[in-house]
């Protein structure tokens, strides 16, 4: 067994920190056929395969951001004809949160456009993780950049997860964003785990990285200290107006390559078939859950931009055979045995 590796046990399949850069390229060189075969074997002995985690989003911020992140509709330097918004009033979040739950989401995401949160804006953060929490929802925030103390207060009032993506390799990383470095995105993910918080972490593909980018990208959060629990995969949105908004589109079998090379290297993660699903089509998605995905972002919007009817996600699962995964039940629910 390799230096690094932990045994397998019946809790879970093994999972390794030690992925050499050859085995990640070798993963994504595989056949097709062989690659998913591999991935799908391996998340049906972790998972329901036939169960899908739903996550909603919501931005509680919305543009005017300082960085200048290539990808992003909500950076200040780019003209998007997006309209800045003020951090929402907690009763909009709370009635956005209810809605989420009532059509079956387990875990509600708040995404707000800041390079990083002042002291005052996370109190009011913290005060909408225990609103929502309070609901029997499972909590997710990204924020941008976290001090421990921030992270220590968001964990005291409840959030379950951070987001906070590494977004690409750490050798394109500088061709995307100028204004933060990866060393900086690792520090938060650090202060995250230090608070006891659980780790949603992943990136964008589509935005002209290489394949060997890829693999370096999924190495990257597979050899973490802890692996992520979450791994969102998003494909790039190109929004018009950002430096990236007539980016060429990704051959899709090469989105699918890199869910599956995400679930083999990250056995016990939820893998997310997170942005870019409003250009997908059925087959394609359907694809993606073969080859381990199993979350989506669920609500008929992103943060700025669309995402997949609700309708259409029904339908789609049902044609599929798949159910959502079962709702988080409230300590409240438990203490009255409901
Ligand atoms: N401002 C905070 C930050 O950057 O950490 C939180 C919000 S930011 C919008 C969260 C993530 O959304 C980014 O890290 C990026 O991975 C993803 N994202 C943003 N714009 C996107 C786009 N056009 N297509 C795909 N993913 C995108
Ligand atoms: C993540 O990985 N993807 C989400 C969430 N984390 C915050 C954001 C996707 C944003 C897509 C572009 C937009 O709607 O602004
Ligand atoms: Fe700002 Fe986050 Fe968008 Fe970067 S990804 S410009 S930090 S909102």
């Amino acid at each position: 067994m390799a230096e690094g590796t932990q045994p397998a046990s019946r809790q879970g399949t093994a999972v390794r920190q030690d992925w050499s850069r050859e085995e990640v390229q070798a993963l994504f060189a595989l056949p097709f056929n062989d690659l998913l075969f591999r991935a799908h074997s391996l998340h049906r002995a972790q998972f329901d395969p036939n169960a899908v985690q739903l996550s909603t989003l919501l931005s509680i911020k919305t543009g005017a951001c300082p960085e200048d992140c290539a990808y992003c509709p909500q950076s200040a330097r780019f003209d998007t004809g997006l309209k800045a918004e003020p951090l929402l009033p907690l009763a909009e979040v709370k009635r956005a949160a209810e809605e989420a739950k009532a059509n079956g989401a387990t875990r509600f995401c708040m995404g707000a456009a800041w390079r990083a949160p002042k002291d005052r804006d996370l109190e009011k953060v913290a005060a909408m993780v225990r609103e929502v929490k309070s609901l029997g929802l499972e909590t997710c925030v990204t924020l941008g950049m976290l001090q421990p103390h921030q992270a220590h207060n968001l964990a005291e009032a409840g959030l379950d997860y951070y987001n906070h993506n590494l977004d690409t390799s750490p050798e394109y990383y500088g061709e995307i964003i100028s204004t933060r470095t990866y060393e900086d995105r690792l520090d938060t993910l650090e202060n995250v785990r230090a608070a006891g918080v659980k780790v949603c972490c992943g990136g964008i593909v589509g935005m002209g990285e290489s394949n060997v980018d890829r693999a370096e990208f999924l190495r990257t959060l597979a050899n973490l200290p802890q692996q992520p629990e979450s791994v969102p995969i998003n494909e790039l949105v190109a929004v018009p107006g950002t430096p990236l908004g007539d980016a060429a589109k990704l051959d899709p079998f090469e989105f699918v390559r890199t869910i599956a090379v995400a679930r083999i290297l990250m056995p016990r993660s939820y893998v997310r078939l997170s942005a870019g699903r409003t250009e997908m089509n059925d087959e394609l998605q359907a694809l993606c859950f073969f080859a381990g995905a199993n979350s989506i972002f669920y609500g008929e919007r992103l943060l700025t931009t669309g995402n997949p009817q609700n309708e259409r996600d029904r339908k789609l699962f049902s044609r599929l055979g798949i159910h959502a995964e079962a709702r988080v039940t409230s300590e409240l629910e438990v203490a009255c045995g409901a």
